[in-house]
């Protein structure tokens, strides 16, 4: 239930006036907002949230990408919220994503595919620590909590 996501709008989805667009789609699921943020993310941070991918051939275009503006850096929680998260966005290339989700709606190519979510628990807590403080993080009272889990 307290399963958390780190999620990102990039700098492609702040650009085209997308940040209102994911976070509804986030909302209108049931998954709750706990940490919200504007930011544009350095290269320290990149490499640690990109530790996976340094080594890649694509690394140094992403890296440059994310970095080009700012991010919306957001912290979704809720019942699976790594998993839903993930359907939700879609897969990797957006050419390939499903429609109806964020990547398939909303993209077209791999190098600009708007949105990121943690691909497992693991990432989730460590991707969570890299972006917020715990003081930034809220907790807050989910009235609405048994309308949408039974
Ligand atoms: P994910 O964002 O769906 O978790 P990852 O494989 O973790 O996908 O890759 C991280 C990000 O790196 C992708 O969202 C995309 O922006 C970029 N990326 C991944 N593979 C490629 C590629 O082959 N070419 C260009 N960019 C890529
Ligand atoms: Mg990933």
């Amino acid at each position: 239930m307290r399963e958390r996501s780190l999620v990102l709008v990039k700098p492609d989805g702040v650009q085209r006036r997308l940040i209102g667009e994911v976070i509804s789609r986030i909302e209108r699921k049931g998954l709750k907002i706990v940490g919200l943020k504007m930011m544009v993310m350095d290269e320290n941070l990149v490499n640690k949230h990109y530790q996976e991918h340094v080594n890649k051939p694509f690394f140094p275009k992403l890296k440059s990408y994310v970095m080009s503006g700012p991010v919306v850096a957001m912290v979704v929680e809720g019942k699976n919220a790594v998993s839903v998260m993930r359907l939700l966005i879609g897969s990797t290339d957006p050419s390939q994503a499903a429609p109806g989700t964020i990547r398939g709606d909303l993209a077209l190519d791999i190098g600009r595919n708007v949105v990121h979510a943690s691909a497992t628990v693991e990432d989730a807590e460590r991707e969570v620590k890299l972006f917020f403080s715990e003081q930034e993080l809220c907790e807050w009272d989910d009235s609405v909590k048994q309308w949408l889990l039974e």
